[in-house]
């Protein structure tokens, strides 16, 4: 027909698809194997474009790696569990789990519409038990195996709610609902041991060649291994029972340069001071009121508290330093307890200053400068060091390890190795996620919940009328037998953190039987993912958690893979101008025509390009341009334009246009056929689009593979019939089959070709058509220009030599004498030396 029917087609392919089932994945095929995942969404209700994007890519490689003849692993599912559903039930007083489950009936029918070529017999959702029962018995493994701990630690305390808030439900720090200022209070908590796999995590980020840098860089740095000597200060008159106490330094170098101490207003010799000096315990109290988390210590104004305590510096006993209690240490970080050398680190140097200490310098980028003095910039720079007695003069690197081997002969301090990654916690006392599987017992302590009792699944009748966790208040679920003496016990009643669960959904992928968590072959059989793909914000903590539960997995043997994720692509945000009316009120696109308020008729004023977001109103809804244009000009404009690592700026003339491109893609296919003969220009360039948009889709430059589908385009429509431009069109709607698949169904079937063209193989190209096969020859004649030919492609010197000696121009030159010398560079010149 005229028109490509995009509505007709969409439906219809996407339903032939799922009765054939041609996108599910056979753990028994005897073709290798493809892992291709992009993270999986979190219900919210609704998809949008940075979905549409993400999985778009995923589809075109999935899709791609199936016509090269691999057996392709793309699944989907769900991220199901989380505080949203919490909120919309004490909201809208629904219940988390149908909130959810409805959520996901709306976006599996959203995706299926944009015919993702997945295999969604393996969909899973982690609020499921069948998931998260299976998680249990994960979590259970690692307990057993040592690898799980409980200990105090501190919450967000919401004194008015009575309740323990989620991070994101303390907004500037208040309670989301009350209002109130949040205290941290301590509980016992569920942690994962972590900080054992720090060293392999950080090892193991070099085998990661197909991830990106920077995000291996975050890793580095999350982790945050630092080597440093760890030494003790003597208190020169003991407070209480203390006389000393360790600190940890990685810059043992500048040790003569340290003007005072200081300790977190955790640390033990803090809480000593504070009871027994009012002052101090309310700088203390002020420091428990204050953020904790380190991004926040950096950029808080520095304080401190003079302790009046002294501390011998250990290489000169008779220097005593003062020490203060400040709130720029960490407790949580090296001995909670710091050295501080102002002339060389800028957090001690902005509160030396605040305190009027001393700032010597020791470090220096030369001995001319030895007594440079510090200004407002601590000196962290190379150099010597200097003003440090039998240390001056040495480099920084044979400083620190004299000032190491000192500490070590007298027995005051050594080398140790710090990291800034600290255990998972994993407790969460929320409702909407996966039971630890603990029941505490008065005699036994915490036991495992037997095997046979797994799953322990969440009771459905719980109710979010008033704040906190619901499975505290539940009547009945809490009291049970312990499994161990049988004595009345009661459950656990925190839940997982959601990263746990999204910690190993690709292994369950992969393999999901009923009565284990995975088979070890069959996910062996397709693990590891070869390419996953998603959003930089997961940079961190996801992917870091997913390593560590495989290596976990792997240390306890159930699993021989260290690394789920071969390859990682991070894709940029799909983009848009934002709007504004005169009030300044934030406008949808939808509202506007003309650079009006469509309502109104006043003028908008047109804000800068920014990622999508409800708050901006920004955004545009996939379900309406998937109506409008079709699921392949949506999918076409996802892979257009820009490179898929930057963000993509919608447009409706970029959407528009997209819909036009594939509007000829069909016409092409629709010409009338049984022309012959050949072109061997469009046989080239035919073939040159095969190579090269498989070499783009490899390295996921989709934008790159768009622009050649435009450039086959273009020559097919140039030109004449002839057999090759049939070929033309039948390799374009296989090339373009992964991006426009509902199109290139439709075309294929439309042009007689058997089967389905997502079956159909990648078609091979001709290396000897990817060269120019003819190349322009200069022909000189005593060095000068006088004359070009063409030839094959390397073509011998004799030949090349008998063709310039053809040229009338130059035999009319060389009037009728033998050239003395001839000198050929084949491809390229022949020069006749008269
Ligand atoms: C003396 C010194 C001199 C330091 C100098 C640095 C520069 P990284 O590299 O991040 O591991 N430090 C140690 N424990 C701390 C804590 N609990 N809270 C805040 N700061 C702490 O940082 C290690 C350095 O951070 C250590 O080396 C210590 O200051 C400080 F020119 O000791 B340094
Ligand atoms: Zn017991």
């Amino acid at each position: 027909s005229e028109r490509f029917d995009h509505k007709a087609a969409d439906a219809h392919w996407q339903a032939r698809w799922e009765a054939e089932g041609t996108f599910h994945a056979d753990d028994a095929s005897p073709r290798p194997k493809s892992y291709v995942l992009e993270m999986f969404p979190y219900p919210s209700g609704r998809i949008h474009m940075g979905h549409v994007r993400n999985y778009t890519m995923g589809d075109v490689l999935a899709r791609y790696r199936r016509m090269k003849g691999f057996e392709v692993l793309h699944p989907m599912g769900w991220d199901a569990f989380g505080m949203p559903a919490e909120n919309a039930a004490m909201e809208k007083g629904v219940h988390p789990g149908d909130w959810t489950r409805a959520n996901i009936a709306a976006m599996r029918t959203a995706l299926k519409k944009i015919g993702f070529a997945l295999d969604w017999s393996r969909e899973l959702a982690t609020c499921e038990p069948d998931y998260y029962g299976q998680e249990q018995a994960l979590f259970l493994d690692l307990y057993k195996a040592g690898l799980v701990y409980r200990r105090e630690s501190a919450v967000n305390w919401d004194p008015v709610d009575m309740t323990v808030l989620a991070n994101e439900q303390v907004i500037d720090g208040r309670g989301w609902r009350s209002g109130a200022l949040v205290e941290k209070r301590k509980l016992n908590q569920w942690f994962l041991k972590i900080t054992d796999f720090a060293d392999e995590l950080l090892e193991g980020l070099k085998s990661l060649d197909q991830w990106p840098e920077k995000v291996r860089t975050m890793q580095e740095n999350w982790i945050g291994r630092s080597k440093g000597l760890r030494f003790t200060f003597k208190l020169a008159a003991p407070e209480g029972e203390i006389d000393g106490f360790e600190v940890f330094t990685t810059r043992p170098d500048t040790i003569m340069g340290a003007s005072f101490a200081a300790v977190a207003a955790e640390h033990p010799i803090a809480r000593a001071v504070a009871a027994r000096d009012p002052l101090a315990a309310a700088f203390v109290d002020e420091c428990r009121h204050s953020g904790t988390a380190a991004a926040e210590v950096e950029t808080a104004e520095k304080k401190g508290f003079d302790t009046g305590l002294r501390v011998q510096h250990p290489l000169v006993p008779d220097r005593t330093l003062p020490l203060f209690i400040a709130n720029f240490v960490l407790m949580e970080y090296g001995t909670g307890a710091i050295m501080a050398v102002p002339g060389h680190d800028q957090r001690d140097l902005d509160f030396a200053r605040k305190y009027a200490l001393p700032v010597p310098r020791v470090v220096s980028p030369s001995l001319d400068e030895a007594n440079a003095p510090i200004q407002d910039e601590a000196y962290t720079g190379p150099g010597v060091i200097v003003n440090s007695g039998f240390l001056d003069g040495m480099s920084i690197e044979d400083a620190k390890a004299a000032v190491a081997a000192r500490a070590d002969a007298e027995g005051w301090g050594e080398g140790t190795t710090v990291y800034r990654l600290r255990d998972w916690g994993v407790s969460r006392q929320r409702y909407w996620g996966t039971p630890i599987p603990i029941i505490h017992c008065e005699a036994c302590g915490p036991v495992a919940v037997p095997q046979d009792q797994l799953p322990v699944v969440l009771p459905e009748d719980v109710s979010f009328d008033v704040p906190g966790n619901p499975l505290d208040r539940h009547p009945t679920w809490r009291h049970v037998d312990c499994p161990s003496c049988g004595a009345p016990a009661r459950r656990e009643t925190d839940t997982l953190d959601t990263f746990v669960d999204s910690s190993w959904y690709f292994i369950r992928f992969a393999s999901q039987p009923a009565d284990r968590p995975f088979d070890r072959a069959v996910a062996e059989s397709w693990m590891p993912v070869g390419q996953y793909i998603g959003g930089v914000e997961h940079a961190i903590l996801h992917l870091l958690y997913a390593r560590f539960w495989t290596r976990a997995l792997e240390r306890i043997g159930k699993i021989s893979i260290k690394e789920p994720f071969t390859g990682l692509f991070t894709q940029g945000m799909v983009t848009h101008e934002t709007y504004k009316d005169p009030a300044g009120q934030w406008l949808a696109p939808e509202d506007i025509s003309g650079g009006r308020v469509i309502a109104t008729g006043e003028p908008v004023t047109v804000g800068r390009v920014e990622k999508m977001s409800k708050s901006k109103k920004n955004v545009v809804d996939p379900h309406v341009i998937l109506d409008q244009h079709g699921a392949d000009a949506v999918r076409f404009f996802m892979l257009s334009d820009s490179p898929p690592e930057r963000d993509l700026p919608w447009s409706v003339a970029g959407i528009e246009g997209c819909a036009r491109f594939t509007a000829r893609v069909w016409k092409l296919t629709q010409a009338p056929r049984g022309a012959v003969g050949e072109d061997k220009a469009l046989d080239r360039e035919t073939h040159r689009a095969i190579a090269g948009i498989a070499a783009d889709i490899e390295a996921l430059s989709f934008n790159k593979a768009v622009a050649k589908l435009y450039g086959l385009v273009n020559a097919i429509e140039k030109a004449a019939p002839s057999a090759s431009r049939e070929a033309a069109i039948r390799t374009l709607l296989l090339l373009s089959s992964p991006m426009i698949p509902h199109l290139a169904e439709q075309a294929w079937e439309d042009r007689g070709e058997a089967g389905l063209i997502a079956n159909a193989p990648w078609p091979e190209h001709d290396p000897a058509l990817l060269v120019d096969d003819e190349v322009t020859i200069a022909i000189q004649v005593n060095g000068k220009l006088r004359d070009t030919l063409t030839a094959p492609k390397g073509t011998d010197k004799p030949t090349l030599e008998a063709l310039a000696m053809g040229s009338d121009k130059v035999l009319r030159l060389l009037e009728g004498k033998t050239p003395k010398k001839i000198i050929v560079v084949p491809d390229r010149l022949v020069n006749l030396v008269a």
